[in-house]
C-alpha cells in the first residue's frame, strides 16, 4: 500500500536499515548461512577486546570490507534509491538510521542519515579521539592525521559493548515518529532491536520489510517479506 494512503503528508518517518538492504548490492550480511559470522568469530573482530588481542587481524577484516566498497559491481540498489527518493519527496520529517557501515545510502542520495554503528570510510584516533576520513588500508603503523601519533588508529566502528552513535537524536526521532520502518535487519542486536518497541509506545505504526520474519517480527503492526529491491520500492512508492 503506498505510504501516502496511510499517513498525513507531514507525518514523521523513522527508517532503520540493516545488512539485508545491501545484500543485493553484493555486500554480505552477518547472520545468513553464508554471512560474515559464518567465517569470522565476532569476539575476534567486533569487540574492543579482540582489537587489543590482535589489531592486525581486525585491521585486515575491515580493510577487506573497505576495499569491497570500491568494487565497481557494488552499487546502491533499488531499495537504497527508493529511500532516497522518499526523503526528497516527503513533506514531513524522514530520518534514516542505518546499522550498516557501507556508504550505499549516501551514494543513493540519502542525506538525513545516521550511521549508528560507524562507517568503513572513517578512522578514529584513540589518542586524540578525532574522527578522520579513511579510504586506505589501516595498520598498526598508521600515524594520526591530526595529532601525528602512531599506533592509535582504529576503524570508526561501534563494536559489541560500545555505545552506538547518535543515540540521543535517534531516541528523540522515535518519540516523535508516526511511522517506523525496519528494513533488512535480523533484530538480534540491541539497542537497534528495541527501536520498534520504543516507536510503538510513542504511537507510531510499525512495519517490518525483510527477506524473512525477523527475531522481533511479533512486535510489528505489519510485515512484508521478500527481497529489499522488491518490497521496499513497492512499499514507499
Ligand atoms: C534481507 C535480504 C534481502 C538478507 N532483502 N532482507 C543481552 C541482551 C540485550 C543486549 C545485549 C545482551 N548482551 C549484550 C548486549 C548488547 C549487545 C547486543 O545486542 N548483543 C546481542 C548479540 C545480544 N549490543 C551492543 O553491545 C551494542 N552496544 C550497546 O548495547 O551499548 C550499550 C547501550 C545501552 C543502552 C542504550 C544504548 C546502548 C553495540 C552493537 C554493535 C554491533 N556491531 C556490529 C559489528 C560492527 C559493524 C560491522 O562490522 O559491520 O554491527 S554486529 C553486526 O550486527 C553489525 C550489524 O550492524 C549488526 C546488526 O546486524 P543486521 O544488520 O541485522 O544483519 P543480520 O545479518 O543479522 O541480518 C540481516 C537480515 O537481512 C536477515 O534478517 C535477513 O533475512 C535479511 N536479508 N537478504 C531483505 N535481499
Amino acid at each position: 500500500m503506498p505510504l501516502s494512503v496511510r499517513l498525513k503528508p507531514t507525518d514523521s518517518i523513522v527508517i532503520l536499515t540493516g545488512a539485508g538492504i545491501s545484500k543485493e548490492s553484493g555486500i554480505d550480511t552477518f547472520r545468513c548461512a553464508d554471512g560474515i559470522w559464518a567465517r569470522y568469530d565476532l569476539d575476534d573482530v567486533a569487540t574492543p577486546q579482540g582489537f587489543r588481542r590482535n589489531p592486525s587481524l581486525v585491521h585486515q577484516f575491515y580493510n577487506d570490507r573497505r576495499r569491497g566498497l570500491f568494487d565497481p559491481a557494488v552499487q546502491p540498489n533499488a531499495a537504497h534509491l527508493a529511500l532516497a527518493e522518499l526523503e526528497r519527496s516527503w513533506r514531513g520529517k524522514v530520518l534514516l538510521v542505518t546499522q550498516n557501515i557501507d556508504d550505499l545510502h549516501e551514494r543513493a542520495g540519502s542525506r538525513t542519515l545516521l550511521h549508528m554503528h560507524g562507517e568503513l570510510l572513517k578512522a578514529f584516533c584513540q589518542h586524540c579521539r578525532t574522527v578522520q576520513p579513511c579510504t586506505h588500508d589501516l595498520s598498526v603503523d598508521d600515524h594520526c592525521l591530526s595529532c601525528g601519533r602512531k599506533g592509535g588508529m582504529r576503524p570508526d566502528i561501534v563494536w559489541f559493548g560500545e555505545m552506538p552513535y547518535h543515540m540521543e537524536r535517534i531516541q528523540t526521532a522515535l518519540a516523535d515518529a508516526d511511522l517506523f520502518l525496519s528494513i533488512g535487519t535480523s533484530g538480534h542486536v540491541y539497542p537497534a532491536a528495541g527501536f520498534v518497541a520504543q516507536a510503538a509506545s510513542a504511537g507510531a505504526h510499525t512495519v517490518e520489510l525483510n527477506l524473512e520474519p525477523s527475531e522481533g517480527v511479533s512486535y510489528f503492526d505489519q510485515a512484508v517479506h521478500g527481497p529489499a529491491t522488491e518490497v521496499v520500492p513497492a512499499f514507499v512508492r
